[in-house]
C-alpha cells in the first residue's frame, strides 16, 4: 500500500497509535525514551552507524533483525517461501532442465537511501520516503521498506532471473493484516528480443522512433509519474503485451498453485515509480478483497542504470504473511511472531503439498512437564516400544489438555544396555488456566499408566 499512489492509512495518524500498541508491554517512560532518544551511534550486525536527526529506529524494531522467520524450519513463512521458490523452479527451466531463477534470502535488511529509493526512481518528494513511513538508521541508511531495494545491485551483478526473500520494515498501521515488520518476496525476469519474439522474429522491443537517449546513464531522465497504463514511451506495444501476458500467467499460476484452481482473484491497475504499466493482484478472502502483490513492466531507466540495454523485464513483490494467512487460515498477522509451540508445532515442511489449516490456540498459558523412563531390557524405540503408542496413551488419559508431546532425549546406559527416553508433555486448557497441581496429577496418571502398559521404569 505504502509505495502506491493512494495515501496509506498510517500517514493520517502518523503512526502514533501503532507505536503505542507496539510498545504496549514496555513501561510508558521507557517506551517514550526508546522512541525519542537515541545514542550517538548504533551498533547493528557488527557495523557502527552514527545517528542523526533522521534516526527513528527503536530497540523494539531492531530486535526483529536476524530472526529470519522466513528461514525457520516448519514456520509458515518458510513454507510459503519454499512453495514460491519451488513454483518458480518448475515454471522456468533452461535447456538442460535446471532452474533459471536464483534465490537471495539472506541479504542484509540495512540498505541505503539510494538502494531503497533512488535506484528505483522513487521521486524525492514521494510520501514513502518520509520519516513517518520508514525506519531510518540515519539519513543515509534505513531498514529496507521493500525487497525491491536489492533489484539494481543484483541486475548490475549480471542476474536476469532472480527472487529476493526477506523481512521489510514500515511504520505502517497495525491491525490483523498489517504489522511494521513483515516479509516479502520480490522477483525480476529479464528477456532479450530473441527470447521474447522467438516465434515472431520480425518484432522489436523498442520503438523505432525512440532515440535510445536514456542509454547514457549520466542523462537519466527525471522520473515522470508513469501514470499511462499502456506502456513506456521506449517500448513497443507488442513487447509490453507479451511480457504482461507472461507475468500475469505466471502470477495467476502461482496463486492457483498455492490456493487451488477455484480461488477468486482480480487485477487492479495501480502506480509504482519503478514499473509501468503496474498492477496489483487481489484475492477474495473472508468476504473481502485482499491485496497480495504488486507488479509491472520494469522502467527501462532502471535497467539502463544497471547496465542492461537490450532487454525488457517484469518485476513483482508479494507479501508472504498475506499468502500464509489465506493458505493456512491464520486470522492475525501477529501470530507469525509467536514463539508459542502450540502455534509453531501445527506446521511442517515435510509435505509441502498437503498443508493443514490452522487451529486456534488457547490464550491461556502452557505448562510443560517432562516424563523420563527406562524401557525394559532388550526393548528399544521401534523395537518393542512405539512412541506413537505412548502418545495415544497420554491423550487417552489427559484428553485435549495435552497440546503437544515430543521426545526430547534418548540414551542407552553403557552398563545395563537399557534405553532411557524423556518425553516433554505440554498441557494447556482451551478455557482456563491450569494450576500446576492439576497438571501434576494428570502427569502422574500418565506415568502410572505407562508403567502398567509398557512395563517401563519411571526415573
Ligand atoms: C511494494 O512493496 C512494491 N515494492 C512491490 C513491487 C515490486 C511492485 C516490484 C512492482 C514491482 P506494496 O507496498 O504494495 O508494494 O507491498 C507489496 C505487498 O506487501 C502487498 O501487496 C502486501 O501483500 C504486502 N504488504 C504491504 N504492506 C504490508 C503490511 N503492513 N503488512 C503486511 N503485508 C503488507
Ligand atoms: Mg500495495
Amino acid at each position: 500500500m505504502l509505495l502506491t499512489l493512494r495515501v496509506p492509512r498510517s500517514r493520517l495518524c502518523l503512526g502514533r497509535q501503532q507505536h503505542r500498541r507496539l510498545l504496549a508491554s514496555t513501561a510508558p517512560e521507557e517506551a517514550k525514551r526508546q522512541t525519542t532518544q537515541h545514542p550517538l551511534q548504533l551498533e547493528i550486525n557488527g557495523n557502527t552507524y552514527p545517528t542523526d536527526s533522521w534516526t527513528n529506529v527503536t530497540p523494539r524494531i531492531l530486535s526483529h533483525l536476524g530472526l529470519n522467520k522466513h528461514l525457520q524450519r516448519d514456520h509458515p513463512l518458510s513454507i510459503i517461501r519454499q512453495r514460491i521458490i519451488n513454483y518458480f523452479y518448475g515454471a522456468y527451466r533452461n535447456q538442460r532442465g535446471n532452474p533459471l531463477f536464483s534465490v537471495y534470502d539472506k541479504l542484509s535488511p540495512i540498505v541505503t537511501v539510494q538502494q531503497n529509493f533512488d535506484n528505483l526512481l522513487i521521486p524525492i518528494d514521494h510520501v514513502s520516503r518520509q520519516k513517518s513511513d520508514c525506519y531510518y538508521v540515519n539519513r543515509e541508511h534505513l531498514l529496507r521498506a521493500h525487497t525491491t531495494a536489492h533489484q539494481v545491485e543484483l541486475i548490475s551483478g549480471g542476474l536476469d532471473n532472480f527472487l529476493v526473500v526477506g523481512e521489510v520494515y514500515r511504520r505502517d498501521e497495525i491491525d490483523s493484516t498489517h504489522y511494521p515488520v513483515f516479509h516479502q518476496a520480490d522477483a525480476v525476469r529479464l528477456v532479450t528480443k530473441d527470447k521474447l519474439f522467438e516465434r515472431n522474429p520480425g518484432l522489436e522491443l523498442f520503438e523505432e522512433t525512440w532515440s535510445g537517449s536514456l542509454a547514457d546513464p549520466k542523462r537519466i531522465l527525471p522520473s515522470s509519474k508513469c501514470m499511462d497504463q499502456t506502456k513506456q514511451p521506449c517500448h513497443t506495444l507488442e513487447a509490453v503485451k507479451l511480457m504482461e501476458h507472461e507475468m500475469k500467467h505466471v502470477l495467476v499460476g502461482l496463486t492457483k498453485d498455492l490456493f487451488g484452481p477455484r480461488i477468486k482473484y482480480r487485477w487492479v491497475d495501480t502506480y509504482f515509480p519503478f514499473t509501468q504499466p503496474s498492477w496489483e493482484l487481489e484475492i477474495y478472502f473472508k468476504d473481502n478483497w485482499l491485496e497480495v502483490l504488486g507488479c509491472g513492466i520494469m522502467r527501462h531507466e532502471i535497467l539502463q542504470k544497471a547496465g542492461v540495454h537490450q532487454s525488457i523485464g517484469y518485476a513483482f513483490g508479494v507479501g508472504l504473511e498475506r499468502l500464509a494467512m489465506i493458505l493456512f487460515d491464520i486470522p492475525d498477522i501477529r501470530l507469525f511472531w509467536s514463539n508459542d509451540s502450540g502455534f509453531l508445532s501445527q506446521f511442517s515442511e515435510q509435505d509441502l503439498q498437503n498443508l493443514p489449516k490452522y487451529k486456534p490456540i488457547s490464550h491461556y498459558p502452557q505448562c510443560s512437564n517432562d516424563l523420563s523412563f527406562w524401557l525394559p531390557a532388550n526393548v528399544e524405540i521401534d523395537a518393542g516400544f512405539s512412541a506413537n503408542d505412548f502418545y495415544d496413551l497420554a491423550r487417552t488419559i489427559a484428553g485435549d489438555v495435552v497440546e503437544q508431546i515430543s521426545l526430547v532425549d534418548k540414551f542407552k546406559h553403557p552398563k545395563t544396555g537399557k534405553t532411557s527416553l524423556c518425553f516433554r508433555i505440554v498441557y494447556r486448557h482451551m478455557e482456563r488456566t491450569l494450576t500446576q497441581a492439576e497438571v501434576n496429577e494428570i502427569h502422574k496418571h500418565i506415568a502410572d499408566a505407562s508403567v502398567e502398559a509398557f512395563n517401563v521404569q519411571i526415573r
